[in-house]
């Protein structure tokens, strides 16, 4: 069912990129397709081996739920179910779900003819978790290297993994990483504000359009990125967060192994201090 009327006009046969029209309907206002039942295969088995986790370990808090990979001594072989093995099968439940999840937008972007840059965004993303979890710890040669899936003690593993290299802040990859998450926060509240702005005007005046928001710009400090502009820059900030990061957690045990503050060496030895 359309949420709205016009909506029934893009509700459109096709674009599937699998199973031709067998799962192509709604439920709703849910599109399925082969990748919405797909997502909901790995999302279900995946949470459900969690809870079974919890269930072995008899551990119901759900902020001490702790899904753990197997130990470093096992290296990148398969392990028994509860040193690891569930870790490693909710693992691949996880990027089925998320795989699956980004090529039904695929899908849904092919029925409406627009752009794929939503599922490439969220590509970032899973690029992401795949370093942390698969790419990162085959370099290293053991999934032991990897975060374990509970609420706090994925946090303790950030805090181990950050001071193993020491002062983590000091990873040059991490410190650029992190200044995009700052700056695309400040591109966000900047746009949202200028658009409500606009939008809102005083009682009884119309609604003000781009040419309002380009001139507060203009005028305020010079410059306008403009209307596209600023979507493109929006994008192009936070898909360059999610692949720092990434490569600021690559490095890190693969091709550096001493405390990031050593790395910086070089700029203490450049010749003219
Ligand atoms: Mg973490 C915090 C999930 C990877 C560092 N992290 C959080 C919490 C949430 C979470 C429990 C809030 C996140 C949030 O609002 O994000 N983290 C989470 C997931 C992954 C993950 C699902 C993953 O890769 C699959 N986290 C990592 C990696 C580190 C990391 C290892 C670098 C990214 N994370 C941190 C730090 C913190 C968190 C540091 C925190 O301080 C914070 C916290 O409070 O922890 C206790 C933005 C996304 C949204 C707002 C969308 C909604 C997301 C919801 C809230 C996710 C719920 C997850 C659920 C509990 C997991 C189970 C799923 C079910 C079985 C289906
Ligand atoms: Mg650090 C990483 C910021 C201090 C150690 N750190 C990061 C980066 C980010 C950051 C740049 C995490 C974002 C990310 O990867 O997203 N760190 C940051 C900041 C400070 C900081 C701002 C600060 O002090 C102000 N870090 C420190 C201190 C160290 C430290 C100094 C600890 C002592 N930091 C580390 C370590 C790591 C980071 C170690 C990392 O590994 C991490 C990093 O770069 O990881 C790549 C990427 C997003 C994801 C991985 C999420 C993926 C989500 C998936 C695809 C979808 C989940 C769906 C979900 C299950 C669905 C739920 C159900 C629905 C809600 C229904
Ligand atoms: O649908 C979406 O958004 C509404 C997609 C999504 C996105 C998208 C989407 O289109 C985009 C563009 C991004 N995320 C972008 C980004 C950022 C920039 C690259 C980056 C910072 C980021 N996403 C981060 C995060 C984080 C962080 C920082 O932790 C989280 C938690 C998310 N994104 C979460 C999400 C979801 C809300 C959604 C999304 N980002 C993807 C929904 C999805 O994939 O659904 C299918 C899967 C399930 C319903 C559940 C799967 C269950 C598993 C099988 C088991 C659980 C395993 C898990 C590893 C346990 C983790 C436990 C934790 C306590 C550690």
């Amino acid at each position: 069912m359309a949420l709205l009327s016009f909506e029934r006009k893009y509700r459109v046969p096709g674009g599937t990129l699998i199973g031709g029209d067998l799962f192509d309907f709604w439920v709703g206002p849910f599109f399925v397709g082969f990748f919405g039942i797909t997502t909901v295969f790995f999302a279900g088995l995946g949470t459900i081996l969690i809870f079974y986790t919890a269930a072995i370990q008899g551990v119901w808090n759900p902020w001490l739920i702790s899904v753990n990979p197997p130990p470093i001594s096992m290296g990148l072989g398969a392990a028994p179910l509860e040193m690891g093995g569930l870790w490693q099968i909710i693992t691949i439940c996880a990027h089925g779900a998320f795989i699956s999840w980004a090529l039904r937008e695929v899908e849904i972007c092919r029925k409406l003819g627009i752009g794929f840059h939503v599922p490439v965004a969220f590509g970032a993303a899973i690029v992401a978790y795949t370093t942390l979890q698969v790419i990162r710890p085959v370099l290293m040669g053991a999934w032991g290297h990897a975060f374990p899936y509970g609420i706090w003690s994925h946090l303790d593993w950030v805090s181990y993994t950050g001071y193993l290299y020491g002062n983590f802040h000091y990873n040059p990859a991490h410190m650029v990483a992190v200044s995009l998450f700052f700056t695309t926060t400040l591109a966000l509240a900047l746009h949202g504000s200028l658009i409500l702005s606009a939008s809102n005007p005083a009682k009884g005046k119309e609604m003000r359009n781009p040419e309002h928001e380009d001139t507060f710009f203009r005028d305020f400090i010079g410059y306008s990125i403009g209307p596209l502009g600023i979507h493109r820059l929006g994008l192009l900030l936070a898909i360059n967060a999610g692949l720092w990061s990434a490569l600021c957690i690559v490095i890190s045990g693969t091709i550096w192994f001493d405390q990031w503050i050593a790395w910086w060496d070089w700029y203490i030895e450049l010749p003219w201090w």
